[in-house]
């Protein structure tokens, strides 16, 4: 199984990086057959073509379902934020920052919020917050939120949906506020990965959300591979693409 992590608008980078694995073709198809390929989320902000990233996420779930394989992706905390700034844009934080600023200081692209659309919306409505397959718990962000918001996966999922359905801007500010701790399962945080797998099962963890760089001694271009810590209980597959990484694939065995 194939992971991908946060994209942050690097397109013409993930293309490079599927294909140099064959999984997609040089016109950009599917050419995974019944390989399994699931991205972490965070497809857009920080980067130009977030929403073409989006859609070929989109379009390769379809053609991996007909060629016996399977691609899929989480929702990220950039996927929520620009879907506020869409349905809310003027709504204010106690700080009386609007969502439309708030997405533009965190990287938000204009032209993806011109161009997006409610299937987009539909799509990342659709898509889980956590995943749980082959003893490994994924979920986009190494942070405490998401045992506020449910006490399974099937339970956090739904709340998600709900969050980016028909929840009013308040319950979306306040889980965007959450996504701000990053590194959660770093150092002390061994704890937490715990209770992690204790409540949602799996006997590892698969994230993305926090630079790999940001908690090793690499720069950023020097990144060429996913941080396994705590004894393999903790995996991070953020490249830092938007920070120079060069990228990577992750496989899971
Ligand atoms: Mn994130």
């Amino acid at each position: 199984m194939y992971i991908v992590g946060d994209i942050h608008g690097q397109f013409d980078r993930l293309v490079e990086l599927l294909q140099a694995k064959e999984l997609l073709t040089p016109d950009l198809s599917w050419a995974g057959g019944e390989a399994e390929l699931l991205f972490i989320g965070d497809f857009v902000d920080r980067g130009t073509d977030g929403l073409r990233a989006v859609e070929l996420a989109m379009r390769l779930e379809r053609e991996a379902a007909s060629a016996g394989g399977r691609v899929m992706s989480l929702v990220g905390n950039h996927e929520l934020l620009m879907v506020a700034a869409y349905k809310f844009p003027a709504y204010q934080d106690e700080f009386g920052e609007t969502m439309l600023e708030s997405w533009q200081r965190n990287g938000g692209e204009p032209r993806d919020l011109v161009s997006l659309e409610p299937r987009h919306i539909d799509w990342f409505q659709s898509l889980p917050a956590m995943h749980l397959e082959r003893q490994t718990l994924f979920l986009h962000a190494d942070a405490e939120l998401y045992l506020d918001y449910g006490q399974t996966v099937e339970e956090v999922n739904a709340s998600f949906r709900r969050i980016l359905g028909d929840a009013g801007p308040d319950e979306l500010n306040k889980l965007l506020e959450a996504f701000s701790e990053h590194g959660g399962f770093e150092a002390g945080g061994r704890k937490l990965a715990r209770r992690y797998l204790q409540r949602f099962g799996g006997r590892r963890l698969v994230h993305g959300h926090t630079p790999v760089d940001k908690f090793s001694l690499l720069k950023p271009e020097q990144v060429r591979e996913a941080r396994s810590y705590h004894g393999g209980l903790c995996i991070n597959v953020d490249g830092g693409l938007y920070r120079g990484g060069p990228g990577f694939v992750f496989e899971l065995s």
